[in-house]
């Protein structure tokens, strides 16, 4: 096992991978910006190396000072989080060229699910469903017409480059597909720097569910079973839950196998997660894979008692999975809220700034994953998430009961946050029934600009 890990990030997930390190007897080295010297994670780690100025180019996406701060400080392996260079093959290739274990999957691994028009051609070798739509990618706007009159109107237009919805567009005719194919390839090679799309048909009212796996590197895969991340807003999640309100064994167990080949045919080792759309007539699609872990990973940890974190270490040592299949049981309900430091009642504009009260909640079947503190000031430069709020419990009734709980216990004065907009959502009819999609949120929406008006 290794003895000293570095972390290339900052914020909670920093702190969750030095929890899961300690727990294992290994040392910590934290990387920091110089917007981050107060950071929690920086007190929390056995070393600490500032890498450069607030932006993230200068310091967290920054390879050379964060492999030299994996050098100075002798760290034999590189945790990324997930953002910044967690996706990044060049960054992956990097740690082994100079003998530093990136953990994570092979650079080849992250390349191809990176993009999405080659991970999903390469899916559909494999008998892996797929949303009807293009082979590869579409060359011009005649091309889409052409294609999308052979699949069928509604189609969604997709950057290759993209991911997580980003550089997404919906045409319903002709005219409307070759005005958004010519806005979304320029909004791609803006986005990043590849102006590659591909289309699928649209899926009417779909829910998000993903699988996760483990896969270690002597070839042994396993799923975790399922999170439901249906609630989104702007391709951000909002609320994430698992099981999914309306699966049943039979499809969990088709939507583990596909993900576990899904895994198997990119040669797959670490954590993963296969990202299915499920359509009203419980039909499944692969959509795309994270080849990271993801914010969403503790309603998985809740209900199957898996520390994935810990797992994915031990994976990148080398060590075999120690769980089988079998072994894998899903137990009660967890539902995870994300508070962001936004102005849920401004449009979502970010609210940096110091905290001047903070209490998180506690008690039974509560989990919080945050470096938020009193007085601790959020920088302006990161993205807003402030803190993770598990609930769990026997049923999804007394979840949600218990997140309704926790999110009154939660005191956070100085700066604004989505509080208020996860209150109303665990009010929600819709909700409460497990009945949601994308626009639910927008009434919600619409209901809290009222109320505030
Ligand atoms: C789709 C879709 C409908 N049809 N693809 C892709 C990334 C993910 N964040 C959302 N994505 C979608 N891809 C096709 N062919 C609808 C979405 C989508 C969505 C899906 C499930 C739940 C919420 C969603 C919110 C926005 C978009």
């Amino acid at each position: 096992m290794f003895k000293k890990i570095l972390i290339a990030n900052r914020g909670e997930i920093a702190l969750r991978i030095i929890r899961a390190c300690r727990e294992l007897g290994i040392s910590t080295v934290a990387v920091y910006s110089e917007a981050d010297r107060d950071a929690l994670h920086v007190r929390f780690a056995d070393e600490i190396v500032c890498i450069g100025p607030p932006p993230p180019a200068e310091s967290y996406l920054n390879i050379p000072r964060i492999l030299s701060a994996a050098e100075i400080t002798d760290a034999e392996a590189i945790h990324p989080g997930y953002g910044f260079l967690a996706e990044n093959p060049a960054f992956a290739e990097i740690c082994g060229s100079c003998n530093i274990v990136f953990i994570g999957p092979s650079p080849k691994s992250i390349a191809m699910m990176g993009d999405k028009s080659m991970a999903r051609a390469a899916m559909r070798q494999e008998q892996i469903p797929t949303v009807p739509g293009s082979d590869g990618i579409i060359e011009n706007a005649e091309e889409a017409v052409f294609m999308a009159r052979k699949i069928g109107y509604p189609v969604m237009i997709k950057a290759a480059a993209g991911g997580g919805g980003r550089g997404m567009r919906v045409a319903h005719t002709d005219v409307s597909l070759v005005q958004a194919f010519i806005t979304a390839q320029a909004e791609a090679e803006k986005a990043f720097g590849d102006q590659r799309l591909y289309l699928e048909k649209l899926i009417l009212e779909p829910r998000h569910v993903e699988i996760q796996i483990l896969a270690d590197q002597q070839g042994n895969i396993l799923h975790l079973g399922e999170r439901d991340c249906s609630l989104q807003r702007r391709h951000q999640k909002v609320v994430e839950e698992s099981p999914c309100p309306i699966m049943d064994d039979d499809l969990r167990r088709a939507m583990g196998e596909t993900a576990i080949r899904c895994a198997r045919a990119a040669g797959y080792y670490s954590a993963g997660t296969v990202e299915f759309l499920l359509d009203q007539d419980r039909r499944f699609y692969f959509m795309e894979m994270n080849t990271r872990v993801q914010v969403e990973h503790p309603v998985t940890e809740m209900v199957t008692g898996v520390d994935v974190i810990k797992e994915q270490i031990r994976i990148a040592a080398g060590l075999p999975l120690t769980l089988t299949q079998d072994a894998i049981e899903m137990r009660g309900h967890a539902i995870e809220c994300r508070i962001n430091a936004e102005d849920p009642y401004n449009q979502f504009m970010p609210s940096p700034g110091k905290i001047t009260g903070f209490h998180m909640p506690g008690g039974p079947g509560i989990r919080v994953d945050s470096h938020a503190y009193s007085e601790y000031v959020v920088p302006p430069y990161y993205d807003s998430l402030l803190a993770k709020l598990i609930a769990y419990g026997r049923d999804r009734c007394e979840a949600i009961a218990k997140m309704r709980r926790a999110l009154d216990e939660f005191v956070v004065e100085g700066i604004s946050t989505t509080i208020p907009l996860l209150q109303l959502i665990m009010e929600d009819s819709s909700f409460l029934q497990g009945k949601v999609h994308t626009s639910h949120l927008d009434s919600l929406q619409k209901r809290l600009d009222m109320e505030h008006a």
